[in-house]
C-alpha cells in the first residue's frame, strides 16, 4: 500500500508558485521527504496537463514516489501515472476503475460518514477526508469538518483497512494536533495532505522535512 504520510498536492497558481517552476518546487519537496504527489491543476487545459504530468512523473519516479492525477483519468492514462484522486462530482469510482489498469491507485474525497462508507464499499484505496480547516487554497469546499468531524468518520470506518489522509489548512503548527485529535480508538489518519504549507514555502525541502519530523514524533499534548 502507498505511504500516505506526507501527501503533497500541487497548485500551479501564481500566488503559490510565485514565479518558480512547478517541477522544481515538487522536486525540492520530494527531497524533503514527501511520500506521494497529486498533480492538481484546475486550469483544465488538457495539453498543458499532459505535458506537465509527464514531466512530474519523470521526477516522482526518481524518488520512487507515486504520482496521482486529480480529476482527470484521461491524463493519468495518457502518461501512465500510478493513479487518480477523484471527488464526489467527478467520474464515478467504478468508471475510473474500469478505465485504469488493475493496480492503479484510486483515492476519493469525502467529507461525511456516508460518503466515506460509500467510497469504501466501492473499493477506494484511500480516502481524502476534509476539509479539515478553512483554507484560501480552496474556497468552494462543501464543509469544514475539523478534527471532531474527521474523528467521527474514522470511528465509523474503523473496521476498514482503507488509507486515510486529512486535507485543508494543515501547517507545521497544527499538524500534530490534527493527527492526535482526529484519531478514534481503532483508527488513525495515515497521513496529511498539504498544498500551500509546502508548495508556497520559500524552502519546500525544509518545509517537507519539518513536516516529516513532526509526523514521525508522537504529539505530546491532549
Ligand atoms: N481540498 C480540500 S481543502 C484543499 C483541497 C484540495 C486545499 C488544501 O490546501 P492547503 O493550502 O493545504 O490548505
Ligand atoms: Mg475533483
Amino acid at each position: 500500500m502507498v505511504d500516505l504520510s506526507l501527501y503533497l498536492v500541487t497548485d500551479s497558481t501564481p500566488a503559490i508558485l510565485k514565479g518558480r517552476d512547478l517541477c522544481t518546487v515538487v522536486d525540492q519537496a520530494l527531497q524533503g521527504g514527501v511520500t506521494v504527489v497529486q498533480y492538481r491543476d484546475k486550469s483544465n487545459d488538457t495539453g498543458v496537463m499532459v505535458e506537465t504530468a509527464r514531466k512530474l512523473h519523470q521526477i516522482t519516479k526518481k524518488y520512487n514516489v507515486p504520482l496521482l492525477i486529480n480529476d482527470r483519468v484521461d491524463v493519468a492514462l495518457a502518461i501512465g501515472a500510478e493513479g487518480v484522486h477523484i471527488g464526489q462530482d467527478d467520474l464515478k469510482y467504478e468508471e475510473a476503475r474500469r478505465l485504469l489498469p488493475e493496480n492503479a491507485i484510486i483515492g476519493i474525497s469525502t467529507s461525511t460518514v456516508e460518503e466515506a462508507k460509500k467510497a469504501i464499499a466501492d473499493g477506494a484505496d484511500y480516502l481524502g477526508i476534509g476539509t479539515m480547516f478553512a483554507t484560501p487554497t480552496k474556497t468552494n469546499t462543501k464543509s469544514v469538518i475539523g478534527t471532531a468531524g474527521t474523528q467521527a468518520i474514522l470511528d465509523a470506518i474503523s473496521d476498514s483497512p482503507v488509507g486515510t489522509v486529512s486535507i485543508g489548512g494543515i501547517n507545521h503548527s497544527n499538524v500534530q494536533r490534527v493527527i492526535y485529535q482526529s484519531q478514534s480508538p481503532k483508527k488513525a489518519l495515515d497521513g496529511v495532505a498539504i498544498v500551500s504549507a509546502i508548495m508556497a514555502a520559500d524552502d519546500p525541502t525544509a518545509s517537507a522535512k519539518h513536516f516529516a519530523e513532526l509526523i514521525k514524533n508522537p504529539p505530546r499534548f491532549a
